[in-house]
Parts: structure tokens; sequence; C-alpha cells
């Protein structure tokens, strides 16, 4: 199927470049990871995968907009209250990758990080 095919190329692109990208769609096989983002902290905030893993993050923030921000994984996005925002991870590295809110979202903001673990597979 022509969408099957395009989804192929996406998820090979991603799994080259090991970056994230918002998604709305979650294959069967892939782990799926809540993460709530509150004021001021990220539930949870450690995340652990493996490397190669491709795992969708499900954000969501029950009181303000945040931001989620993953530089070293290229990946980042707006999480609106109300709205499930999916984000694909594929990490082609391993190590420490830090993530912070970058939505200014109150007094308590700048202490609104986490980190993704990703261990060697
Ligand atoms: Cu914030």
């Amino acid at each position: 199927m022509q969408i099957d095919a395009n989804r192929r190329r996406m998820l090979g692109a991603a799994a080259v470049l090991g970056f994230g990208d918002v998604s709305r769609v979650v294959a069967a096989d892939e782990r799926v990871i809540p993460v709530v983002a509150r004021k001021f902290i990220f539930v949870p905030n450690e995340i652990y995968l493996r490397q190669g893993e491709s795992v969708v993050l499900e954000l969501t923030a029950p009181e303000v907009t945040m931001g989620f921000n993953v530089p070293g994984l290229a990946a980042r996005a707006d999480i609106v209250p109300g709205v499930v925002t999916r984000v694909r991870l594929t990490p082609l590295k391993p190590g420490r990758f830090q993530f912070n809110c970058d939505v200014f979202c109150g007094s308590g903001h700048e202490d609104m990080d986490g980190v993704i673990v990703v261990e060697a597979a």
C-alpha cells in the first residue's frame, strides 16, 4: 500500500538520522511512553531507551502550554492542554540527552528538565 511505503520511508529516514519527529500514528510494535508536563516537572523526568529502539513519547500538559525540547536528539514539540502530542524517537547513539521545557510556564520554569538515557544495544 502506498501509505505504508511512505511511512516506511519516513521511518527509514528517521532511523538513519536518529532524529525525533512529531507523529499522529503509532506502529503496533512501538513502545509508548506517557510523559506529563506539569508545573514544574516532567513525569517521568528520567526516560530509559535502547540504542536503535523506536519509541513514541505521548506528551500531555494538563495545566498550561509547555515545551519539550531534546536538542541532542533533535526533537522538540509544543504540548498544549487537551491534546496528546506524540514524538517518535529513534536514538542511534548511546548517551545522556538532557531535555527541558522551552515555553515559559511560570516561576519554576527554569527547573523543568530531565534526561533521556540511551543504553547501548
Ligand atoms: Cu516551562
